[in-house]
């Protein structure tokens, strides 16, 4: 199995799904390692405890971690599941950025920005990050440029998660501008 076909698996089970292997996420979404790795068996995935650790090191956006001495692992941020990852809230930069799909505007700049089904918005620390996030999906781009810096002063609350994600509940449309490419 490849690294990358695994870290995608494993995105599946630590965020959304561990029922798909028999496993289930305690309240700071932990999996022990060996019920994974046995889970994963049950459902024909040979992963070794080598391999799961290339997939937390080498992974390219560092979705996943292990507890201090590896016994457990779970994903950093983006899943639907009500787990509390233990987030840092931050001052956040002055600006971030959310790339989203172009025919989406008209719902985001009357509602702002929602959570969808997961936990948080996923915000971008730069343009160039917001983009590839809305290259996952088909069609015209859309970037968001969010005040981050006045919803802080306004009070809302922002946390960064150990790959770099800034996270947040909502964004109303007033802190939103959208940027013409
Ligand atoms: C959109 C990946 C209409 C929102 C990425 C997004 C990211 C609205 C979609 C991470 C809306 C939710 C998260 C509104 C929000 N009207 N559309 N009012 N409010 N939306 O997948 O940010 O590879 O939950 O713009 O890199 O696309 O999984 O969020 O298009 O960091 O590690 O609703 O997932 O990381 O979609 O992606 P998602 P996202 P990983």
């Amino acid at each position: 199995m490849s690294i990358e076909s695994l870290s995608k698996f494993l995105s599946l089970v630590l965020r959304h799904k561990p029922e798909t292997i028999g496993v289930t996420l305690d309240a700071h979404g932990w999996v022990d390692v060996d019920k994974l790795i046995n889970g994963c068996r049950k459902v024909g995935k040979n992963i070794s405890a080598v391999l799961l650790e290339r997939v937390v090191i080498e992974n390219d956006k560092m979705r996943f971690s292990f507890n201090a001495n590896k016994t457990k692992i779970r994903a950093n941020q983006g899943h639907s599941r009500a787990v509390d990852v233990e987030l840092e809230e931050m001052a956040p930069p002055l600006f971030l950025y959310h790339g989203t799909l172009a025919r989406n505007e008209k719902s985001i700049m009357e509602s702002g920005l929602s959570k969808m089904k997961r936990l948080h918005v996923h915000l971008s620390v730069d343009v160039k990050t917001a983009r590839k996030v809305a290259a996952r999906r088909v069609g015209a781009s859309l970037i968001c440029k969010i005040d981050s810096g006045s919803m802080a002063r306004d009070g809302y609350k922002f946390y960064q998660s150990v790959n770099g994600v800034w996270l947040t509940e909502h964004v109303p449309p007033q802190y939103i501008t959208i940027l013409r490419e």
